[in-house]
């Protein structure tokens, strides 16, 4: 594939070194890169970068006296926020981490060095690049590459091979949620946009990165919600029978899951501080510049962190969707739209009202509208002054009626589309030829009551006789819990025994409706198949939503209803047969990342031509480190491009007699594993969970 390319070095790769008591290194923004330019066909580069991972903090001393004195926030490596001062994650001291825009078909390299101070390993994940050819170059550790150590690094090369807006993140523990996340845009040659013509401008500054964050670091939100206790506890008894109020003494607030702001590139407003002249101020936020009378392609992209669905509108402007994950769609007029975890939305705006300032607005739903998170930026037309546009800011205000794309929970209606009802420009119809797919597989998904030894021990608190407040239901896909094995199935397959792996076809003796299931979750599917997935939400216990990401490739949304409150594999399957449950099969669009209505379900079609191992997963942070995923192995081993020569392994590693250390399959099983049967084998405990978490599976 390389080969292919004309390679043009556009940059010196600059690692960092040491000599003698010095280290030398760069940290830059690539705001310039020569890789950002105008595209042509058949003229690929070669775009270099390098990753600095750090922990770092918002408001640290780098930002001076910021925000009282607006220029200090503009300083290099002043991370303002929302004016809440904690721990975050860097790329290169940013947030978000460095923006990579680069044309169809140039080789991204990017050398990730690991300086994070914790000790945590990582990976990077290229979220929308299809990865043909460099399976091993998907960043998901523990699934196609071992965690990147401290102080070690790796270098990620891949083609840019299909064009569209895409995002970088981190696909190790939590970090994605901290701050490990940047804007990742394929750029085509005219000749080649099929939207060529209905905007004048399509400009990296146009890029809106917005994601739920919290006032501290994911992690003590992640450990309080799920080892301590769920949502809203009273200062009460933890556990009903016998009236033990063990917790209660030092359970303080704060264990919950519901956001309290969002970010919009990295700026928002929450915090306020006071002036010298008393007057209130916050820390800045994102400005994006526009000249009247033109048209801007703005690409907009959700890293939403916890269940929190966002609506995005313009004071005073509509927006003309054409494109979601990359994918082209006939351009649909619309005041507002949803973005869930992981998709992404183009859009053009026209300039056409007077020269002013304008609320870009960003509203959470769901967990993120308990408490109202919300967050603006401004939209300015050259020439207005550098002053807030006139409306207050407001979370309600950013109710917007008209005409909506991608509700959250509702099909599509008089004033509103859901995405299964746009339709695709371009279609490449190949997953959608076949009246009867190859290959179909239900995955019903719901938050199961069952005794997760992780949260719940059976001897001492079990999930029965705890209190609602404290009980933690388990996402689950098919009533499995998917754990990541101990090395990357990808390039160490032979590693993992077949034990490990399960799926609702092969879970043995045991009832997983009845008793915690674990394993590697995976489903097998033939190179070239074509794969239909019926993904249901059950959607039992409460109103919630698991926007879905599929790696490796992207599907075509052929259907998705909502058929009550709740529903169940049984009637989803039912109607199935019945015949019920339309397909698109000529238009459907495709994405990458889709939201399953609660109490209903999408149907996904994708042509299988990507040999490897791919995560399908649910794309809130929590979820998916709790298991809500599956693997999709796509061909057999023998179809797989090997992995390259020397690639790093990890795994298990024990003494041979007394001498040697040799790599070994024996996994300790603890607590909870006894009566679990090989098909529900586990190589987690109760203990484990937290060192899991705290040490990002390293
Ligand atoms: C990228 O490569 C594909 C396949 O070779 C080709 O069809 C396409 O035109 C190329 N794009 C550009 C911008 O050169
Ligand atoms: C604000 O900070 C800048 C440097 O970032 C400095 O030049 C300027 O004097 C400061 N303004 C005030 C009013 O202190
Ligand atoms: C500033 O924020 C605090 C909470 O952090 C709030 O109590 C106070 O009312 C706010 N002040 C203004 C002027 O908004
Ligand atoms: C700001 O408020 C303080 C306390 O209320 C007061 O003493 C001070 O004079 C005020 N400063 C100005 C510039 O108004
Ligand atoms: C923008 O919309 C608001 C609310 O609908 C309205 O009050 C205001 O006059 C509009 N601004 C302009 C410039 O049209
Ligand atoms: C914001 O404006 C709306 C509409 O004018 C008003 O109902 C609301 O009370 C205002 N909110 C705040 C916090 O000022
Ligand atoms: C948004 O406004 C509509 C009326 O325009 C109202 O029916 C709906 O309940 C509001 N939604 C929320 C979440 O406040
Ligand atoms: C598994 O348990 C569920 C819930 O108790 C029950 O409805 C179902 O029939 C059981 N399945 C089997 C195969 O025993
Ligand atoms: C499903 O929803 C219906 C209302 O639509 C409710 O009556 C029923 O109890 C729910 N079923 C379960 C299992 O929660
Ligand atoms: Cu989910």
């Amino acid at each position: 594939m390389q080969t292919l390319l004309i390679l043009v070095a556009v940059s010196v790769v600059v690692h960092n070194y040491v000599v003698g008591l010095k280290s030398y290194r760069v940290l830059d923004t690539y705001d310039n890169h020569l890789c950002n330019r105008p595209c042509q066909v058949n003229r690929p580069q070669t775009c270099y970068y390098d990753f600095e991972l750090e922990l770092y903090f918002a408001l640290p001393k780098g930002c001076f006296d910021c925000p009282r004195n607006k220029t200090d926030c503009a300083r290099p490596h002043c991370i303002a926020a929302d004016g809440v001062s904690r721990a975050v994650y860097t790329v290169n001291r940013m947030l978000p981490g460095p923006a990579i825009h680069v044309c169809e078909n140039d080789t991204i390299v990017v050398n990730v060095v690991n300086h994070l101070t914790n000790g945590e390993g990582t990976s990077i994940h290229w979220h929308g690049v299809l990865q043909h050819d460099s399976q091993f170059m998907d960043g998901v550790a523990m699934v196609t590459q071992c965690p990147i150590p401290i102080r070690g690094s790796f270098e990620y090369r891949f083609k840019a091979e299909n064009a569209g807006t895409h995002f970088w993140h981190a696909h190790s523990g939590l970090q994605r949620a901290d701050g490990l996340f940047g804007a990742l845009v394929v750029r085509q040659p005219d000749e080649l946009e099929p939207h060529l013509g209905i905007y004048d401008f399509d400009l990296p500054e146009h890029t809106l990165i917005v994601n739920d964050w919290l006032n501290e670091l994911s992690i003590n939100r992640f450990a309080h919600h799920h080892v301590a206790g769920g949502d809203n506890k009273p200062r009460s008894m933890l556990i009903n029978e016998g009236n033990i109020n063990r917790f209660a003494h030092h359970h303080v607030a704060g264990g919950d899951n519901k956001p309290r702001s969002m970010l919009i590139n990295g700026k928002g407003r929450l915090q306020n501080f006071t002036h010298e002249d008393n007057t209130t101020i916050y820390t800045p936020v994102h400005v994006f510049t526009v000249s009247r009378g033109r048209r801007y392609r703005f690409r907009s992209i959700s890293n939403g962190i916890l269940n929190c669905p966002i609506q995005i509108s313009i004071d005073n402007h509509t927006m003309t969707m054409i494109a979601s994950d990359g994918n082209a769609f006939e351009p649909l007029e619309v005041e507002t739209f949803n973005i869930f975890a992981g998709e992404r939305f183009d859009f053009v705006l026209s300039a056409v009202m007077p020269v002013g300032n304008y609320w870009i607005r960003t509203r959470g739903l769901a967990d993120c509208g308990v408490k109202s998170a919300h967050q603006v930026a401004i939209l300015r037309y050259q020439g207005a002054p550098d002053q807030d546009p006139p409306l207050n800011v407001s979370w309600d205000l950013g109710n917007r009626s008209g005409k909506k794309l991608n509700l959250w929970n509702q099909r599509s209606g008089p004033d509103q589309i859901a995405v299964a009802d746009l339709t695709s420009k371009n279609v490449h119809n190949t997953a959608l030829l076949k009246e009867i797919p190859d290959k179909k597989v239900y995955l019903a998904m719901d938050f199961n009551s069952i005794d997760n030894y992780h949260f719940h021990d059976e001897s001492y608190y079990p999930l029965a006789t705890v209190q609602k407040a404290f009980k933690l239901l388990s996402p689950q896909m098919n009533h499995i819990s998917m754990v990541l094995p101990h090395a990357p199935p990808l390039s160490q397959l032979k590693d993992i025994p077949d034990t490990s792996f399960c799926n609702a076809d092969n879970t043995g003796s045991t009832n997983c409706s009845e008793e915690f299931c674990e394993c590697v979750h995976r489903i097998q599917v033939d190179l070239g198949d074509t794969v239909e997935l019926v993904v249901i939400d059950e959607g039992v216990p409460f109103n919630a939503n698991h926007p879905m990401h599929l790696h490796g490739h992207a599907f075509h949304v052929v259907g998705m209803d909502r058929l009550g409150e709740n529903t169940s594999l049984s009637q989803v399957k039912e109607l199935d047969a019945q015949g019920k449950l339309p397909r698109n099969l000529r238009t459907a669009v495709l994405k990458d990342t889709v939201t399953v209505p609660d109490g209903g379900y999408a149907i996904l079609r994708f042509h299988a031509d990507n040999p490897g191992f791919w995560f399908f997963h649910c794309h809130i942070e929590f979820h998916v480190d709790i298991g809500m995923g599956i693997l999709i192995q796509v061909g057999k081993v023998g179809d797989m491009p090997p992995v390259p020569k020397n690639f790093p392994k990890c795994g298990n590693w024990a003494f041979n007699g007394n001498e040697d250390i040799k790599q070994t399959e024996k996994v300790t099983c603890v607590s909870g594993a006894s009566e679990l049967t090989s098909a529900s084998f586990i190589s987690l405990s109760v203990p484990l969970i937290l060192f899991h978490v705290l040490n990002s599976m390293n």
